[in-house]
């Protein structure tokens, strides 16, 4: 097909011409016209989202018989795209978006849908002209570009990013609706960079060297100081997610990963490490994540995110259509290595189940469970609790509030409760 200037036009292609076994009377008489596709694909889709979404399909729509065997399909493509029928969005807010946890499959999240914190925005980097000094308590400064980074040996890991602050408004009581508003704030890729060892062996500790500070380039040039002998082991500063490179809102072109510890100490955008003998006490270690106890005293560096699960389905604000067998799903994870179990209760905690774990269960990794379950349409209370390698288990709220108080913000990792009533509504509770 050509247009008037007789330049090709791709995206629109010849109704399709029937296979041979096909009756020629199922080709529409008058195909659809492009614009009164368009028209029924903006009720579906919305006017704007239509034409971008659809554009490449078209040749299917102006066959209009449905039948996807009788017309060739949309071209190859430079960089791909999901299916114009899939939805699944963040949440988002201006400095932070929530994966949508009750949509996704396995354990891999999406680069697209991975979680977004931002103290001040996400910033533009050119990887040509990025540095990363590192100075302080070593015997050769030294500043790497990118390059010089990923000759080092590569490391690659699945492991889970959680923002302390995550399902931090449950303390003070069941608040969120969705799975995703409450729980939104983790997600997996897999990450690939260089051991932080091996960078900072390049440089060579001197003695006294027990903190790192860690900055980022960003408008809030977010700094967070780590205790080395903690960190030095598995901490990677990374440049790929999910087999490419850091998407911008993950740190592009270079950030920090510490496996387990709360989200903030990754240091996206990162531009410096200073070797130092204690804690620099910035101002997010000491205004911001600190964990206010009900004696008033506050605990500080609280770096491990605890071991949590939650069942994502079926979850807050999802119904139940029908009753007989559910697959009930979740997630669970620990900052402290392995899932070792997952217990599933559908009547508020009085029983528990051991819940199926998929492969791969990896450590600091989030870790796919599922349970068959028959709902006889009465009324249930879904919980999960994770219990790690360590033998920790995930406390109920009224054990975490009898130890923490209710003060804090972050670090709340109590048992989730879904409600489900006699209709199916799902609610949290
Ligand atoms: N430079 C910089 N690094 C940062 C932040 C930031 O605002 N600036 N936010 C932190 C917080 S609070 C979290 S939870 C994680 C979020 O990582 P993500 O946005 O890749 O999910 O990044 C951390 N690293
Ligand atoms: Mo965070």
């Amino acid at each position: 097909m050509t247009d008037k200037d007789g330049k090709s036009m791709p995206n629109e292609r010849e109704p399709g011409v029937p296979s041979r076994d096909a009756p020629v009377t199922t080709r529409p008489k008058e195909p659809p016209t492009r614009r009164a596709f368009l028209t029924g694909a903006t009720s579906l889709f919305g006017a704007a989202a239509a034409h971008v979404l659809l554009a490449p399909f078209l040749g299917h729509a102006a066959n209009g018989s449905g039948d996807p065997t009788r017309v060739p399909g949309a071209l190859a493509t430079e960089y791909g795209r999901r299916s114009p029928f899939e939805r699944a969005k963040r949440l988002t807010k201006p400095q932070r978006s929530r994966t949508p946890l009750q949509d996704l499959h396995g354990i891999v999240t999406p680069s697209a849908l991975h979680f977004e914190r931002h103290h001040n925005g996400v910033p533009l980097i050119d990887p040509a002209k990025h540095r990363l000094l590192v100075h302080g308590l070593v015997e050769r400064p030294l500043l790497f570009t990118l390059a010089e980074l990923k000759r080092f040996p590569s490391i690659s890991r699945l492991v889970f990013i959680e923002c302390s602050g995550n399902s931090g408004k449950e303390w003070k009581g069941p608040k969120g609706k969705t799975v995703q508003e409450i729980h939104g704030l983790t997600s997996t890729s897999e990450w690939t960079g260089v051991r932080l060892s091996t960078v900072l062996s390049e440089a060579g500790l001197t003695p006294g060297a027990a903190w790192m500070l860690a900055e980022g380039s960003d408008a809030a040039a977010m700094t967070r100081s780590l205790p080395l002998n903690r960190v030095l082991d598995e901490a990677l500063l990374c440049y790929a997610q999910n087999g490419e490179p850091l998407r911008p809102e993950q740190g592009y072109p270079l950030r920090l990963l510490v496996p387990g510890y709360e989200g903030n100490t990754c240091i996206k955008w990162l531009r410096r490490l200073k070797l130092v003998a204690s804690p620099m006490m910035t101002r997010e270690e000491t205004s911001k994540y600190t964990d206010l106890m009900p004696d008033g005293t506050a605990r500080q560096f609280t770096f491990d995110m605890e071991a949590k699960s939650v069942i994502t389905a079926p979850s807050g604000g999802q119904r139940l259509k029908k009753t007989g067998y559910v697959e009930i799903r979740g997630l669970a994870w620990s900052g402290r290595g392995r899932v070792e179990k997952v217990e599933v209760s559908v009547d508020g905690g009085k029983n528990w189940r051991t819940a199926r774990l998929q492969a791969p269960v990896l450590p600091k990794c989030h870790t796919r469970f599922c349970l068959d379950w028959w709902w006889d349409g009465g009324k249930a209370v879904l919980q999960s609790r994770c219990i790690d390698e360590t033998g920790y288990r995930q406390p109920a709220r009224q054990d975490l509030v009898e130890v923490r108080g209710t003060n804090s913000y972050y670090h709340y990792n109590a048992i989730q409760s879904w409600q489900i009533d006699e209709a199916g509504n799902v609610r949290n509770g």
